[in-house]
């Protein structure tokens, strides 16, 4: 690992996990790497951990606020949550132990658009951020930290922190310098800065992490890979999802409504895009890019078989397997691949200017075409808005996708009124679930409900809904968006009283 160090000033830096954890101290604001597994700190994480067990175990309070690009890995938000360790937590979670701590209230979470948060950070919104923990591939003689299959928002943890610690893991291939674009100079004290990008793979950066050396107080060496979740086999519904948006963009590019080849794409996290993403890999189109944010198996096949040229991105989110691969293909890769801090990966500016086509899995919606992406019944979180907003608002063509029905057929995803809203309906314009696909561009309020429920609800819930909306109409109080208001939650209270959204 010590070879990986080229900076002499660096090298004297290094030491083990233990003292690097004995840095961060109860109640500070630490700047974290992670955008899923990817780039998260490993050992620092579990010294951190136990450093708090250690705490707690003698009466003493230790929690930090934890601030990283998005999801991290079961060693820094689940070991950290299962210690009672993180008061704060922004902006994006995946942990099944820290979702726990959030929903029982027990720790605070701000959850928020990707893109933004290294402009308010360091805007100074979220209060100090006091250490900086960043995993590197390599240092360079020049001080150059070249990062590992994430960026996230470390550039600015790395300008804002006092106090600086690097883990450098040498089961990345260093070949990956080069793949990274980083902005690291000519930045606004409010976080902005220009991004001319005008194709997909456009650098405006350098390649590496910039970080004043005095500030960095250890050097942790590290040789292990990513905790990557694995992806579900691809499920007959996650099929028919993709087999519709198939054939709802070949009939737009017949029609002249889309270009080809085809926009940049952004295709979201989970299984349902994974499995898009294998449909585009057997469908027609070629010349394909993708301006998304998560990189995950299925675009990389199409890198691989030649179907997709381009591909920026913020994250690598890939199965172990295929982690595997990357690391055998890292030149080729790098040849195709821009992987971008998150501010320019989710940025809108650049996702309107490149008319993306966005591609996006929600936990529910309404007939009229509002989306909740985050909340279970309305108050239980699952995840997080996520790099979602970023890209439904800006995207030429936004499009919402799940299964009609959840929890064995005893949930709706269809419902009359969305419980919690992320997506106004304004920045969904297709539809679609294993029933099929609902077009919504340039409908009215109840001409989309008929679309949302003849396409796409469940046919065990589409009278029921179709019947809300015609007593919704009669009732006449507002004829633009009908709603039944005793009734409009209606569903969700009755799931929660009797396990199951049909009437008894
Ligand atoms: O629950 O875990 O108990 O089985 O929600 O659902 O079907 O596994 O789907 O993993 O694709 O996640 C929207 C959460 C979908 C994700 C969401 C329950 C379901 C299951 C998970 P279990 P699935 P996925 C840019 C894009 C926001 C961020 C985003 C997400 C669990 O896609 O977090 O888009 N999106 N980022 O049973 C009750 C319903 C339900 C429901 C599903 N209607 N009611 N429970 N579930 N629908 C990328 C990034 O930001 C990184």
């Amino acid at each position: 690992g010590n070879n990986r160090i080229n900076s002499p000033a660096l090298r004297a830096k290094v030491c083990d996990a233990q003292q690097a954890a004995e840095l961060i101290e109860d109640g500070m604001g630490l700047g974290c790497g992670g955008f899923t597994p990817s780039g998260a700190p490993k050992a620092v994480s579990r010294a951190l951990a136990q450093r708090a067990a250690d705490a707690h175990a003698k009466g003493d309070p230790f929690a930090v606020r934890l601030f990283t690009g998005a999801s991290t890995s079961p060693d820094l938000d689940g070991e950290l949550a299962r210690n009672d360790a993180i008061s704060l937590r922004v902006p994006y979670n995946g942990d099944a132990s820290l979702r726990d701590k959030i929903n029982a209230g027990k720790t605070a979470y701000v959850d928020t658009h990707l893109s933004k948060v290294a402009p308010w950070a360091r805007s100074g919104f979220f209060g100090d951020i006091d250490v900086a923990i960043v995993e590197a591939t390599s240092i360079r003689e020049d001080g150059g930290i070249v990062p590992t299959l994430s960026i996230g928002n470390n550039q600015a943890w790395l300008d804002l922190a006092k106090t600086v610690i690097v883990e450098v893991n040498a089961y990345h291939n260093p070949a990956i310098e080069g793949m990274h674009d980083i902005v690291t100079s000519g930045i606004a004290p409010n976080g902005q800065f220009d991004m001319p990008i005008r194709k997909v793979a456009d650098r405006i950066g350098e390649p590496v992490l910039r970080v004043n050396p005095d500030k960095v107080r250890a050097v942790v060496l590290t040789d292990e890979p990513d905790l990557n979740a694995k992806f579900r086999d691809i499920d007959e519904g996650a099929k028919m999802i993709a087999g519709h948006l198939m054939e709802f963009f070949l009939h737009e590019t017949r029609v002249g409504r889309l270009p080809s080849p085809l926009p940049p794409l952004q295709s979201g996290v989970g299984n349902v895009a994974n499995a898009v993403m294998a449909a585009f890999g057997d469908g027609p189109f070629d010349n394909l890019v993708a301006y998304t944010e998560v990189i995950q198996d299925g675009m990389l096949a199409m890198l691989r078989s030649g179907k997709m040229l381009s591909v920026s991105g913020a994250a690598f989110a890939v199965s172990a397997d295929e982690a595997v691969r990357v690391n055998a293909d890292m030149e080729f890769l790098r040849e195709r691949i821009v992987l971008r801090p998150q501010d320019v990966s989710n940025n809108p500016e650049v996702i309107r200017r490149l008319g993306c086509i966005a591609m996006n899995t929600m936990i529910e919606a309404d007939i009229y075409g509002n989306v909740n992406s985050t909340r279970v019944m309305g108050s239980r979180v699952q995840n997080g808005i996520g790099g979602s907003g970023d890209f439904a608002r800006a995207a030429h063509l936004s499009i919402f996708m799940a299964p009609s029905v959840a929890k064995g057929g005893s949930i709706s995803a269809i419902v009359p009124m969305v419980s919690h809203v992320d997506h106004i309906n304004q920045d969904v314009q297709v539809m679609v679930t294993e029933q099929g696909l609902a077009d919504l561009r340039g409908l009215s309020a109840r001409q989309r409900a008929r679309a949302v429920i003849q396409n796409c609800a469940h046919p065990a819930y589409r009278p029921m809904l179709l019947g809300y909306l015609e007593r919704a109409e009669s009732s006449r109080y507002g004829g633009d968006t009908p709603h039944l208001l005793n009734e409009a939650l209606g569903w969700h209270h009755r799931f929660l009283e009797t396990g199951t959204m049909q009437p008894g």
